[in-house]
Parts: structure tokens; sequence; C-alpha cells
């Protein structure tokens, strides 16, 4: 039986006021409080929005590409006029200097290419193969290589000289994801003193499991240039301030609040969301879809199961498959009732452990289909294929169960999108990692233990079986939640309390530089 554990509060940790901050602390311009900066930007004259990410979805043809994230930050963007930097997604023999700029209505695009050697090291290398292995528990996977380390410093190194000259000292800059940890210390370092604030996107583990890390006092150290740090639970926030803690950076000066070389930075838990009624709306209207009416269909009687991930480790593709196998065999009155679909587009192909698990994942869906399948009934439709924006939306709708069990994740948005996709009257059930930040707010799902095979296949039978009152219930509640916190209160969060931090800090801004504060690991391996 899936195991319901006790509801987290998922509110925010808001950093404290600005009158607590030092009387050391000086400032060289005034700026503006959170709600000052509300009026400014509504009349359009407050500071610029700068956002960094990895991938920029630069417009091809004068719109921006729809995407929960992508709508919300570029919501964000357009209420100022704002500025997106990132990479372009281009690697190249030679990178050209400074960004390639392009402008869609009040929202300028800058981007970089990477130079191959740049694209191996920091974004294949040390981003994926040892910030993400680490931050999502998965110590068996890291590679460490100290060339990749240094390769995502250098790299980080090469966006700050490029943004650098197209701040203005106004700007809010906000950083987002592990692929720029320490780009704010590269910033300061070239003079900036704007406001910047960092968001990361997936989970940050306790201290025994983070100090895996290369560099790993290094990289903390360089969260120290940051006004604001920002996670999706207050359990990563929690983990996160243990691990400076545990390596003396700094000190602590209240809840959520550290003093780094003279610089105080926030820390705190802002849980992101989805556009919950734009995706309510596509669902409902997705009933016409074609693809959605041939696999309604294609279904006949049977109820439907899916599953939307990356395909990544972090999602617990192998434990879910055996999880309905298992289900399946211990309830055989299900056979030929249910289908499972699992839609996974590849993602990470040119690294080597997704590879890997490419082949492993597939080989065991066949090999489900052939042990349990029959010659009119295919178990698991596993697809390595996207689906559009539309027809994803009325699949979730059809089916009776979402089950998304990663074995951890930051937030997991599917889990959030298959609750705003339900029918009001007859909606399906969510079967939810405990492990999943989403699990937070969500806490009506049926919250499992995704390496409990058991444990799983239980949920499964139950979510099949469950009554309509309970299931009205249980999605009434997580609605109401999705509904209010919502991706644009997301965003307005985390920007609310980046504004009232006083920022324009001249001297709390020394660099945590390798010289002025010696990592007790080398950066390059010993000869
Ligand atoms: C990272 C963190 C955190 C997937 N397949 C298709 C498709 N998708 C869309 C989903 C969803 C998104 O991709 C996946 O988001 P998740 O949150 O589930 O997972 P990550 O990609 O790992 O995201 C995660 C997130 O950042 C945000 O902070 O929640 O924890 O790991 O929106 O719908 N969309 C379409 N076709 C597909 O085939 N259209």
């Amino acid at each position: 039986m899936a195991d319901i554990p006790d509801p987290a509060s998922d509110a925010p940790r808001q950093p404290v006021g600005r009158s607590e901050m030092p009387d050391r602390v000086s400032r060289s311009r005034k700026r503006a409080s959170g709600s000052e900066l509300e009026r400014r930007r509504a009349s359009a004259s407050g500071p610029r929005l700068v956002v960094v990410s990895n991938r920029v979805p630069v417009p091809k043809d004068g719109s921006t590409k729809a995407g929960g994230l992508s709508v919300a930050l570029e919501g964000a963007l357009k209420q100022s006029g704002g500025l997106w930097f990132g990479w372009s997604g281009e690697t190249v023999e030679n990178p050209s200097e400074g960004a390639r700029i392009s402008q869609a209505g009040n929202i300028t695009f800058a981007v970089m290419d990477l130079a191959k050697q740049d694209y191996d090291e920091y974004y294949a290398g040390f981003a994926n193969r040892a910030l993400w292995p680490v931050c999502h528990y998965r110590l068996d996977l890291v590679q460490i290589e100290r060339h990749e380390l240094d390769g995502y410093f250098r790299v980080n190194r090469a966006f700050a000289a490029t943004l650098a000259p197209l701040l203005r000292p106004d700007d809010i800059v906000w950083v987002h994801d592990y692929h720029f940890i320490p780009l704010a210390s590269e910033l300061r370092k070239l003079g900036s003193n704007n406001r910047i604030g960092f968001f990361l996107h997936i989970p940050w583990p306790p201290p025994d499991v983070a100090s895996a890390l290369p560099a790993y006092h290094r990289l903390l150290q360089n969260f120290g240039a940051y006004d604001l740090v920002g996670f999706h639970t207050p359990q990563d926030a929690e983990n996160f301030e243990r691990c400076l803690v545990g390596e003396n950076i700094g000190s602590s000066v209240g809840p959520g609040e550290h003093q780094i070389d003279g610089h105080r930075v926030r820390i705190g838990a802002f849980p992101v969301g989805i556009d919950t009624e734009t995706f309510a709306r596509a669902a409902a209207g997705a009933e016409r879809n074609a693809l959605v009416r041939r696999t309604r269909a294609s279904l006949g009687n049977r109820s439907l199961i899916i599953g939307v991930d990356r395909l990544d480790y972090s999602k617990g593709l192998k434990q879910r498959i055996e999880a309905f196998s298992c289900f399946i065999t211990s309830n055989p009155d299900f056979r030929n009732r249910v289908t499972y679909i699992q839609i996974t587009p590849k993602s990470r192909s040119d690294v080597p452990e997704y590879q890997r698990m490419q082949r492993e994942i597939a080989e065991q869906a066949g090999w489900t289909n052939g042990n349990l399948g029959e010659v009119d009934w295919t178990p698991v439709r596993y697809v390595n294929r996207t689906v559009g924006h539309a027809a994803l939306a009325g699949l979730y709708r059809m089916s009776r169960v979402g089950l998304v069990t990663p074995l951890r994740d930051g937030m997991n948005l599917v889990a959030k999108e298959f609750v705003a996709a339900q029918q009001p009257d007859d909606p399906g059930v969510l079967i939810l990692s405990r492990f999943a930040g989403a699990a937070h707010e969500l806490d009506c799902a049926l919250l499992v233990n995704p390496y409990d095979t058991e444990v799983c296949a239980a949920a499964i039978a139950r979510a099949l079986q469950m009554p309509l009152a309970e299931r009205r219930e249980r999605w009434a509640t997580m609605m109401k939640r999705l509904q209010v916190n919502t991706v644009e209160a997301w965003c307005q969060r985390f920007l609310s309390s980046l504004s009232r931090i006083p920022a324009g800090v001249t001297e709390a801004h020394p660099a945590p530089d390798a010289e002025r504060n010696p990592s007790p690991e080398p950066e390059t391996a010993p000869a």
C-alpha cells in the first residue's frame, strides 16, 4: 500500500529585511524596495531584469517558444524590458568574441557559441557527469576529471566576460541552475555590483553526499557572491546551509542568512509552479487533437497509465517498469485491461551514462512486453519521441494514473502538469515519488518510495480502483495549491525577495577566488 507522509510546508522562507544588514556594508547606490520595484516595473522604468540560463529560447520567427519556465521568465522580462543571456546551443571551431544579439519586442537575446572542448568539459563533463549525479545522490555515477572541472570554471569566466559589458549598473541579474554556480563570483571580479540571484532547479544534497564533489569547498565559496540563493524545497535549502556550516564558510546570521566574506547571502525555498490555468485549458481543448483521438481509439476499453520523463537515470524508469510488471503479475485480473505509455524523449545522448541507459531501458521495456504481453495486448508502449504540447496535455487528461516516480528530483513539473490536466468530475490519480520536490505540495497524491517495487505496484492497483469521491477530493486539494503557486507567482516571489535586498555593495564583494581563499583541494590534479 502506498504510504502517505505528513504534509510538508511549501511556504518559501523569506530572507530577512534590509534593516538587518550590517552597518559595515556600504551601499554605493540607493536601491528600490520590493514595492517600489513593482511600481517602477509597472511603469516600465524600473531596473532591467537580466536572466541567465544555459539554453536561451531565442525566437526564430518573432515569437518565443512555449514551455512553462520560458513563458514565465519571458513574462517577467517583458514587464520592464530585459536581457536573456546564455549559450546559443551551438558548438563551433573558433567562437567569436562577444555575444550575438537579437531583439524581440522589449526583450534582448544575447547568446554565445562554445568551442567543442568547452562544451565537452563544462556541459557534457563537469555539469552533467559530476554536479548532476552528486545533486541527485548518485555517487556511483560521478566522474571526476580535473580538466572538466577546470573547463567548468574557465567557461563560467568566459560567460561572465561576455555578459559584463552588457550589464547596466542597476540591472537585476537572475542566474539559473547548476551550470553557472561560479558566474556571480566571476562577475564580481569584473566589478559588478548588481543584485545577483541564483536559482537551483535540481536538488541540493546533505553534506555527506555533496562533499563528493571535486572542489566542493571552492564551489560553496562561490555561492557567497550571490545576494539570494533559491532552492525548490526547504529541505534543499537546509542541506545547503548545513554544507556552508560544515565547511566553515562564512557564518550564519539568522535563519536563511549567511555572512560570507563580508557579504550577506540570503537562502530560501521557492518551489516552482506551472501555468496551471493555461495547461488545464490546453488539456480540455486537446480532446480533438488527432494523436489523442488515435491513442484513445487504440486503447479500446483499457485504462491508461502514463509516464512522461526525459530519458534520465534520476527519473527511476527501470524501477518504474519493474513496478508495473510486478503490478500485472500480482493482479492478473488487470491483464489486457491496462496500457502503460511511457513517453521518454532522449536527452544528453553524448554523455556515456545516458547512452548506456538508453539501451538498458529499451531492453527492459521489450523484455517486459515479451514476458507479459499477448498477441492482442502490448502492456508497455515505450516511446523515445517528443510529443507535442497539446497532445501531451490531452494524454495526461485521458490517463487514469500518472506515474511520476523519480529516484530524486528538484521539483518535477510533470507531476503538476498531470494534476492540472485532469477532468474535475472524473480525475485520474497521481502516484508520486516522495523524493520529488513536488511531494511537498502534492501530498494528496499516493506518495511512494520508488525503490520499493511492491509498494509502487500496490499503489498502481489502489489508484486504478480508487472510488470517484476519493479521487475528486485528492485532486481538488492539489489543484487548489497549483492555482495559487503558479509559475508567475514563483517568478514574482523570487524577484521581489531579490529586489528587497539592498545592493550596490562595493567593499562587501571580495571575489572568492582561489588565491585569497585557498581551496583545500587542488584545482588540477597533482602531477
Ligand atoms: C529540471 C529539474 C524541475 C517532457 N517530455 C515531453 C515534454 N516534456 C516536458 C514536461 C515538463 C518538462 O519537459 C520536464 O520537466 P521536469 O520538471 O519533469 O524535469 P527536468 O527536465 O529534469 O527539469 C526538475 C525542473 O527543472 C524545473 O525547475 O522541476 O526537478 O530536474 O514540462 O512536460 N513536453 C512535450 N513533449 C514531450 O515529449 N511537449
